[in-house]
């Protein structure tokens, strides 16, 4: 069974296997498509293939409804050929952190020196309104957990490059930027404990993406991270959050972030 490889081999592994689906050898870029953030998957290039998640080793069917199960090849307009991760698995799917940077892992393995981290989350900072992208500037893990097994002292400074966000900035000159913390979650926060968060420095607050930028910056790729912010972090809004809320703001949108994210790729 291949779930008994290492974690470098099973996304070995997956990376041949997707290169044979797909017909495509090396993947340049890859992206994490997030709630709201889907639809940039039909802008950024031409399709070239589209494969089921749970043909690839290590790969699970998207347990979360809103979030598509696919892997997606694509050619940019510039020839690179970008690969889009539809199928996420979140550290509270309980498959252990292995599986959530397992795509991460995988899309090194294929290739790409550049990964995209999207996601849609509830805003701390009340700077950040529904409906806003925020680009990602540095996070909280706060997940009590790491991708990185053994002695590995990985470097996390400048995670989200300045190099990348300077590019979105060029596409979006009013990108507002903020750190991003990953909760375990399931369930949301209290309204104390995003008082908390936001005296600790967080600006945006999340279910993903710390861990998977970890994996990201061991395997040496360049990171970009965007949120969609989708409510209001909890005791910040009016009223009680829901999965559905999330769902509605994120497609409400998608045509916007989906716009968003061509012009950020056309310049990478
Ligand atoms: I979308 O308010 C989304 N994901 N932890 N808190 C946490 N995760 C989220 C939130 C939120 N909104």
């Amino acid at each position: 069974m291949s779930h008994d490889l290492d974690p470098a081999a099973l996304a070995a592994t997956a990376a041949a296997a997707i290169a044979e689906l797909t017909g495509v050898e090396r993947h340049d870029i890859a992206l994490t498509l997030g709630s709201g953030w889907g639809r940039a998957a039909d802008v950024i290039g031409e399709t070239v293939a589209v494969i089921q998640a749970d043909q690839v080793p290590g790969f699970h069917a998207s347990g979360v409804p809103g979030h598509s199960g696919t892997l997606r090849s694509i050619l940019l307009p510039n020839g690179a050929h970008a690969l889009v991760i539809g199928a996420r698995t979140h550290f509270y799917e309980g498959r252990g952190v292995r599986s959530v940077v397992h795509g991460v892992r995988t899309a090194a393995a294929a290739g790409a020196r550049i990964m995209i981290l999207t996601n849609g989350a509830g805003g701390v900072d009340p700077a950040f309104k529904a409906g806003e992208a925020v680009l990602i500037s540095d996070h909280l893990n706060l997940t009590a957990a790491s991708p990185i097994e053994g002695a590995n002292f990985v470097d996390l400074t400048d995670l989200y490059a300045s190099r990348l966000r300077d590019l979105a900035r060029e596409a979006s000159p009013d990108l507002q930027e903020g750190v991003y913390v990953q909760l375990p979650g399931p369930h949301y926060e209290t309204p104390a404990e995003v008082r908390y968060l936001r005296t600790i420095g967080g600006q945006i607050v999340g279910m993903s993406t710390a861990l998977e930028a970890i994996a990201a910056r061991q395997a040496g790729m360049e990171i970009l991270g965007l949120s969609l912010i989708t409510n209001p972090a909890a005791g910040l809004g009016e009223d009680p959050l829901s999965h559905d809320e999330v769902i509605a703001e994120g497609k409400a949108a998608e045509p916007r972030l989906a716009e968003l994210l061509r012009s950020i790729v056309a310049r990478m």
